[in-house]
């Protein structure tokens, strides 16, 4: 916000309360964002009110962000109109910068509101310039105190702005709070920003001012670090494919080590097999030789046995008929020996008869 002895200029992010601020102070209804997209999209001016019996006019300004509009679509609105105020002879007074006391960090569209500020404004504006922080109930005491001092002294943040005449003062979002943060510019000189007086004094064109070239400068360190970023996300990408491809050849290779080694089992397996059906029907030719050797030897062995028995049997027959031929043969000498002796008891007989007959007759001539 700024302001003339008339004008006061709210700047500040995106949500931060500008419009709040100015509407709870001046009686204005602008539009207050409760969505995540911004609220004020242009630059509008309150009717003039009375502070302590001095007129006021606050300027509500659109904030930088990535919400709805460019950046340099933006500063081209805030800067234009900040000219033809000036143009017109209406200079600012003040110049109130928003920022939340919540927000846990500054960073982004924070820290870009910031630079587009101080670039707007200038270092011999600063003295003019007030820090607003707000809704500090949001967070603890504590912790928003620590941000606070933070704020103050970190030269990242707005020490420089202190150490240029700045001050900062919180805001309770009530209207005294609103109020005392105007006072503090009754009877106080305008100034004139940088912006004011580069367009307008110097005749540069936007790019040409410093909030401009601080955009362009911002916008390439942006298009780096997205070009970074994107080329980050390539090398990730691509490490992630090399890996992914990687993984795949190792799975490949395990696979192709694996159906080898499959492969392989299965061959020594069939191979295994293979001799083992080789000793099999090896041993079963041996098995069937020695069959066959046994089934000859015992047939050998039963034609031999055959053949003593047939010799056995010859024998005997040979032996009994030689037997009988010898027992007939003896029968017959026996006969032969008996005949004989019926032959000689015959004859002794016989010649007994005759002796006795011819003793019986008187002694025999014969004998
Ligand atoms: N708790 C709290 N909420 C606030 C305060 N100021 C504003 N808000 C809320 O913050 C939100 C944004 O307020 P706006 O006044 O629209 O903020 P803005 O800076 O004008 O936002 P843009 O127009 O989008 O740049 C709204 O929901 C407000 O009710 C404050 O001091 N305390
Ligand atoms: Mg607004």
């Amino acid at each position: 916000m700024i302001f003339t002895d008339t004008i006061h200029s709210v700047i500040g992010a995106t949500g931060t309360g500008k419009s709040t601020f100015i509407n709870l102070v001046s009686g204005a209804k602008f539009g207050v964002g409760n969505s995540l997209l911004s609220a004020t999209q242009v630059v509008q001016s309150t009717q003039p009110f009375n502070l302590n019996g001095h007129s006021v006019v606050l300027i509500d300004t659109p904030g930088f962000d990535d919400s709805t509009r460019t950046d340099t679509d933006i500063l081209r609105t805030i800067s234009t109109y900040l000219a033809n105020t000036y143009r017109e002879n209406r200079k600012l007074t003040g110049i109130i910068y928003m920022h939340r006391i919540s927000d846990p960090r500054m960073t982004g569209v924070s820290r870009r509101n910031f630079l587009m500020f101080r670039k707007l404004c200038g270092d011999a504006t600063l003295s003019s310039v007030t820090l607003v922080t707000n809704m500090w109930g949001l967070v603890p005491e504590g912790v928003a105190v620590e941000r606070e001092k933070e704020l103050a002294s970190n030269s990242l943040l707005f020490k420089p702005v202190l150490d240029g005449g700045a001050r900062m003062v919180r805001h309770d979002n009530t209207l005294n709070s609103a109020r005392r943060i105007l006072e503090h510019y009754v009877g106080k000189g305008t100034v004139t920003l940088q912006i004011q007086d580069e367009v307008v004094t110097r005749g540069l064109q936007l790019e040409q001012t410093a909030a401009g070239a601080e955009l362009e400068a911002e916008k390439r360190k942006e298009l780096e670090e997205a070009k970074r970023k994107q080329e980050e996300e390539m090398r990730r990408a691509q490490e992630v494919l090399r890996a992914q491809q990687q993984a795949a050849e190792q799975r490949r290779q395990a696979e192709i080590a694996a159906a080898r080694q499959l492969a392989e089992a299965e061959a020594e397996r069939q191979r295994k097999a293979h001799e083992a059906e080789m000793l099999r029907q090896a041993e079963e030719r041996r098995h069937q030789e020695h069959m066959r050797l046994v089934a000859q030897q015992q047939l050998e062995h039963q034609m031999h046995m055959e053949a003593l028995e047939r010799q056995r049997q010859q024998d005997e027959a040979r032996r009994i008929q030689e037997e009988a031929q010898r027992q007939q043969a003896a029968a017959e000498a026996e006969r032969a020996r008996l005949h004989q002796l019926m032959l000689q008891a015959r004859q002794q007989a016989e010649a007994e008869a005759r002796r006795a007959r011819h003793h019986n007759h008187g002694p025999c001539i014969i004998c």
